[in-house]
């Protein structure tokens, strides 16, 4: 790393946790310590917040590795966990899930409801010659029913495929056929932006592909017309007629929960693997740590999709298997107006909030008066999760919707980890906007240089994670070779470091002089500019904290003379002047800005003010694109961008130049 660019490591500001909340916390700083003296002994304690039907008999075997096993021997049921033992206890009548449809209609589901439900869509699979280790694909959008299928399939030991509902049909096609999965489970379709978005064609598109798939189970959401065929089934009709009555069966910890593709942005998406106990006991955890949920008093909400690593272990099994009460919301943060997520969090008292960068800096942009305009004293908690988050974002989240009072955490991990893996614990750790400052109790991780070997504080290099944890991934799906070579094989040809593995997260990092880590983005998105590495996140965390930029997205260009060239796409805050003369002193400002907030070398080649972003469906931004156009070049595949119209508005909508 640049030195000139060691400038976003002076970012001094630090925040306590609040003494409240520090003083009644979950989780505290003796758990680092308990962890670091027998790092399984620690994951043991904590599997054993969950029910098991059988104990484990060792608590890793990693003889194998990089291949996993964690609670060996150990039996559980994940819906289970989830669901019976809280109805068990009496909790039958608490709020899972307070529903909140896009178009304002509300559903109440309480632990009894959802368990009704989830036996209800277990006998109902069963019948249609669902068996344990078969593949269910599921295509919803976020409805009740989507966490009922998930856990519908867990009950019986069925392994779910959730392909998220934008996903077009050969996305759909591919993943159902990788995983040769036998049934589908759909919706008419949802609402998003004010309309119903229909689902069921896309699945009918795909299903004539997939000779697989036996049968598919249509909820209905938006009473919309729908084609039917032999294979197809009403959810009323089938699930919501068969008996309540099932009892769950164990599975060995071993079992197959999930399989999950990563949005890959060019190769072929990967099904992602996961299982049962180990998977079960750090999303656990990791609710309850990093959240500090308390499920008596606590509102919680994820405002991910389901169709995400997210919604997997932050809406369904992080929040059910700890009992808590949470908010889900079907449609966009923008209908049918601004303020509709303060709304959400104002209407059902929401108390913990877990969001994502993309979202914080669109809020940033349409203004601090929109969350103004709503009580949200309710809230003692925000999350961040998805993307580095900028200093200026993180200060924005913690002053415009947490009264400059609350804790922020910075969640980082991957559809791969399963669960959070580095971020501050709220009643412990003094957090720093913009680093995910340390690994949790439990986890080992670190930042290495090209050969492997841990760079000294101040340095800058890859993000490793040194030793297996519960939740990791246990290969890619149907391709062990390929799970060895993308995620094991970064260093050395062994595959591993002497006898040590190093599972390679394809993250920049850089640690600052107290060791804490702070995330650059992806390795690709890494810029060389005069034989300087150079990082998107840093240039654009600089143009952020300038107060007349919302959102920019940062890119490397070739150029002839610096090998690649710093090229920017910044979107304007509010109401900046983004046109003639005052367009052209904004950019000549920002270009400043950043050559003195990093240095001259990081001084951006050009900024072109946009009015948008291209973002994938998860809200990432695709700086694959912006390359292309950066570099006049026509654009390459955009199936996974979120809004294709975007592109159109950037290529006519740009002004600025050098
Ligand atoms: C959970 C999720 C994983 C990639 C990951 C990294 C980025 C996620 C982050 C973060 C910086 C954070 N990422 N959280 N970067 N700080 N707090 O997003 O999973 O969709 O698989 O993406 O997202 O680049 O490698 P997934």
């Amino acid at each position: 790393m640049s030195e000139a660019l060691a400038n976003l490591l002076n970012e001094t500001r630090q925040f306590p946790p609040p003494a409240e909340l520090a003083a009644n916390a979950n989780v505290t700083a003796v758990a680092y310590e308990e962890a670091a003296g027998d790092r399984l002994a620690f994951w043991e304690r904590q599997a054993g917040r969950l029910a098991w039907a059988q104990p484990w008999e060792q608590v890793l075997d990693w003889s194998n590795a990089p291949f996993a096993k964690w609670f060996t021997g150990g039996r559980l049921n994940v819906a289970y966990n989830c669901l019976d033992r809280h109805v068990e206890a009496g909790l039958g009548d608490k709020v899972a899930i307070h529903w909140e449809g896009e178009p304002g209609d509300t559903r109440t589901v309480t632990y009894a409801d959802l368990h009704r439900l989830t036996c209800q869509a277990a006998n109902a699979l069963t019948e249609l010659g669902v068996t344990a280790g078969d593949r269910v694909a599921i295509y919803l959008p976020m409805i009740p029913e989507a966490a009922v299928a998930m856990l519908a399939c867990a009950r019986i030991g069925a392994t779910h495929s959730v392909v998220f509902g934008g996903f077009s049909a050969d996305a759909l096609t591919n993943r159902i056929q990788d995983a040769s999965a036998k049934v589908v489970i759909t919706a008419d379709g949802g609402f998003r932006r004010g309309k119903p978005s229909a689902l069921k064609p896309t699945v009918d598109e795909a299903v004539a592909n997939c000779p697989s798939v036996e049968h598919v189970l249509v909820v209905r959401r938006t009473g919309e017309e729908v084609a039917w065929s032999a294979k197809d089934h009403w959810w009323h009709e089938t699930v919501e007629t068969a008996s309540p009555e099932h009892e769950a069966q164990a599975f060995d910890a071993e079992h197959p929960l999930f399989i999950l593709y990563t949005s890959g942005t060019t190769a072929r998406p990967k099904g992602i693997l996961h299982t049962t106990g180990g998977y079960l006991t750090q999303a656990s955890y990791t609710t309850h740590a990093v959240f500090d949920l308390k499920p008596e008093t606590d509102v919680y909400w994820c405002t991910a999709d389901i169709g995400w690593v997210t919604g997997h272990s932050y809406i369904v099994y992080g929040p059910l298997s700890n009992g808590a009460t949470q908010v889900m919301y079907e449609g966009t943060p923008d209908t049918p107006h601004k303020g509709r997520f303060w709304e959400v969090v104002d209407k059902y008292k929401v108390t913990i909030l877990y969001t994502a960068p993309t979202l914080i800096r669109t809020m940033m942009k349409w203004g601090e008066d929109i969350p103004a305009g709503y009580d949200l004293s309710s809230l003692r908690l925000l999350g961040s999760v998805g993307e580095p988050i900028n200093p200026e974002a993180w200060i924005w989240y913690r002053q415009h919707v947490g009264r400059g009072e609350l804790p922020v955490v910075d969640t980082w991990w991957q559809t791969e980890t399963g669960a959070i893996m580095i971020s501050p614990l709220p009643g412990v750790t003094e957090a720093k906007p913009g680093s995910a400052m340390g690994p949790l109790p439990g986890i080992v991780a670190d930042v290495v240089d090209d050969q492997g070997q841990s760079v000294p504080n101040g340095g800058g290099g890859y993000l490793v994670l040194t030793e297996p944890w519960p939740s990791m991934l246990r290969t890619i799906w149907g391709d062990d070779d390929r799970f060895l070579e993308t995620y094991w094989s970064r260093f050395g040809a062994g595959a591993n470091l002497g006898d040590e593995w190093v599972y390679f997260a394809g993250d920049g990092a850089k640690k600052d002089d107290d060791g804490h880590i702070w995330l650059l983005g992806r390795v690709d998105d890494v810029m060389l500019v005069s034989g300087h590495n150079i990082s998107t996140t840093e240039v654009e965390s600089a143009l952020v904290s300038h107060p007349s930029v919302a959102e920019a997205a940062v890119v490397g260009a070739t150029d002839p003379t610096t090998g690649q060239a710093i090229v920017a796409f910044a979107i304007p805050r509010g109401s900046a002047e983004t046109s003639g003369e005052q367009g052209e002193q904004l950019i000549a400002e920002l270009r400043n800005h950043v050559a003195k907030a990093l240095g001259p070398i990081a001084k951006p080649r050009q900024i072109m003010l946009v009015p948008e972003l291209p973002k994938t469906r998860s809200g990432k931004i695709m700086r694959r694109l912006l390359r292309d156009v950066a570099e006049n070049r026509s654009l390459g595949d955009v199936t996974t961008l979120q809004d294709s119209s975007v592109m159109d508005l950037i290529s006519s909508g740009m002004s600025g130049g050098k």
